[in-house]
């Protein structure tokens, strides 16, 4: 069985707003009451998986979730009619559409019995995003039936927050072979809230039965919170025996990296000096939160966001990097800006899985033709712009669900809405 990565992207959903609803995440913040615009968000999201076929990679992806969660507003006790603006705005969020948060997951060379596990995440931080995991742990039994292949977990219990993928890294000499896997928590973030509890982290280490040898809980900087790191992967990526990092992402940046050397002899670390790029500069342009992904003609490649392009100190540094001839060798930059705004680059809007493709339900999957499929049904229907001042619309929300529902039925996975 050959072990390919693929990238399962979330689909910007037709109810894409700016809320300002995630505290500690300095773009929610400042984009708070701007007027969005879906269907671009959509397409832009196309679009970069477009890229990612074009590089030779595979690629998946997850769909847009019911909003409002009228569900989830009733077990509130109220109703969308109802409820006061700030309770709606949570229940109108299209966050799901950051896939990195939506579990986390242990390939199988690196579990007990073979197989890849994946834990959906409980994402109680936040009110907006605590009511995702139903729905996408729906996505995921449905995506990875196959109990040959697949360990789908239910969500780690609530007190400790659990963010998936995006506070999560693996290092392994290649893919397929028995890799490190890197568990990030926060213990506090200074004015804001550190969202993944190392008990969380324990928690899916051991359902996914992994080695306690071939395990390291790392601790993130307070100060990289603070400064709007709200989850690791805004300041550092891994992929295969490649960790690109800023050197402030970590509490304890030395003893990570003698672990690190120990367990992963061939691990090599990309470390972005503070004063080449600051911490605020790295979170304002997301640098980190690339996709790291090894290129089928060989060499590693970073899919960041034009952000980063945009930022002299970044892009020099970028450079300097390539001309060094080290593991990186490509910079592809790729235009997720309506994502972007809320705080979800390249990297928030993707989960990695290590599978064989044939594994996974090939409605998960996604070629050209299938993209444009999508394409048009978004062109159709996802509302051209969102006033986050007016989600108490009922035309709106008929408009949304309409759209959602066209979306799964062109996917054939009209089952799930
Ligand atoms: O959880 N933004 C998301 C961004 C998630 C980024 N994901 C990763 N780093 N992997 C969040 O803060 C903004 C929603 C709003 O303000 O309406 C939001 O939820």
């Amino acid at each position: 069985m050959s072990l390919t990565e693929i990238n399962f992207d979330g689909i910007v959903g037709p109810s894409h707003n700016y809320a300002g609803l995630s505290l500690g995440n300095l773009a929610s913040a400042k984009n708070a009451g701007s007027i969005s615009q879906p269907r671009a968000a959509a397409l832009q999201g196309i679009e970069k998986m477009r890229a990612n076929l074009q590089l030779g990679l595979v690629q998946g992806t997850f769909l847009p979730q019911r909003r409002p969660d009228r569900a989830w507003l009733h077990d509130l006790g109220t109703s969308a009619e109802d409820a006061d603006a700030a309770l709606l705005a949570n229940a109108m969020s299209a966050s799901s559409m950051w896939a990195a948060n939506a579990a986390t997951v242990s390939p199988a060379p690196d579990t007990g019995d073979g197989r890849c596990h994946l834990t959906v995440a409980n994402l109680i931080t936040m009110p907006h995003r605590s009511h995702e995991w139903g729905e996408t742990l729906a996505q995921l039994q449905l995506a990875f039936a196959d109990q040959r292949h697949f360990v789908v977990h239910g969500p780690v219990p609530p007190t400790f927050g659990d963010e998936g993928a995006a506070n999560f890294m693996r290092l392994t000499p290649s893919h397929g072979e028995r890799g490190v896997e890197l568990f990030v928590y926060g213990a506090s973030g200074g004015p804001f809230p550190a969202r993944q509890h190392i008990e969380a982290s324990k928690a899916v280490a051991r359902r996914h039965k992994l080695d306690p040898d071939r395990v390291i809980f790392v601790e993130q900087a307070e100060a990289a919170i603070a400064a709007g790191a709200f989850h690791n992967d805004v300041v550092a990526v891994a992929n295969e025996n490649v960790l690109f990092c800023h050197e402030q992402a970590f509490a304890d940046r030395d003893a990570l990296f003698a672990e690190v050397a120990r367990l992963c002899p061939e691990a090599v670390i990309v470390e972005v000096p503070a004063d080449r790029v600051s911490l605020e500069e790295a979170i304002a342009t997301y640098l980190f939160n690339a996709q790291l992904v090894t290129l089928p003609e060989g060499g590693q490649g970073l899919i960041l966001p034009t952000e980063s392009h945009d930022s002299a100190a970044v892009w020099n540094w970028l450079e300097a990097m390539i001309e060094g001839n080290g593991p990186i060798r490509k910079l592809i930059p790729v235009d997720v800006r309506q994502s972007m705004a809320n705080g979800g680059g390249p990297a928030c809007l993707r989960l990695r899985v290590l599978a064989d493709p044939a594994t996974i339900d090939p409605r998960f999957i996604v070629d050209e033709a299938k993209l444009d499929r999508m394409a048009a049904v978004i062109g159709e229907h996802w509302p051209e712009t969102i006033d986050a001042a007016h989600l108490a619309d009922a035309g709106l929300w008929t408009q949304i669900d309409t759209a959602r529902r066209a979306l799964y039925e062109a996917l054939d996975l009209a089952e799930l809405i």
